[in-house]
């Protein structure tokens, strides 16, 4: 089972490898202002996971350079989702606004969402 599990991981990565969509290329000003934006969210994430890839492929795709955290094997990532942000499953968007005021956007399609409203993606 782990050995299938294993393998699927795999193939997903190569498959997504294979099929990466080309980003889009932004004027800088408009970049540089999405960047602004991105510097304050992070995805926490497993590396083979298909709900994650989905995600990274969006990332990808938009150019939405935002940063990847491994709740899989970084302890200290895996322990602040879990604790701050309530449960260890991922993918799971941080988002913050502020100092004290952080969200923890659980789920693919929620997280899709939140990234075609904020960004008007189409
Ligand atoms: N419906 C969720 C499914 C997410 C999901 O099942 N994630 C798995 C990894 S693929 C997970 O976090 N499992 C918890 C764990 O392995 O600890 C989504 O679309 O994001």
């Amino acid at each position: 089972m782990k050995f299938v599990r294993w393998f699927l991981g795999r193939l997903i990565l190569a498959l997504d490898f294979l099929t990466r969509p080309k980003p889009i290329n932004r004027d800088q000003k408009e970049q540089d202002a999405i960047d602004a934006l991105t510097a304050n969210m992070s995805l926490y994430q497993f590396n083979a996971c298909p709900f994650c890839v989905k995600i990274r492929r969006q990332f990808r795709k938009n150019a939405l350079n935002i940063e990847l955290r491994d709740a899989k094997n970084n302890i200290a990532f895996k322990e602040e989702l879990t604790q701050q942000g309530g449960k260890h499953k991922v993918p799971c968007l941080r988002i913050e606004n502020g100092p004290k005021h952080v969200t923890w956007l659980y789920d693919s399609k929620e997280i899709n969402s939140f990234l075609k409203a904020e960004f008007e993606l189409s």
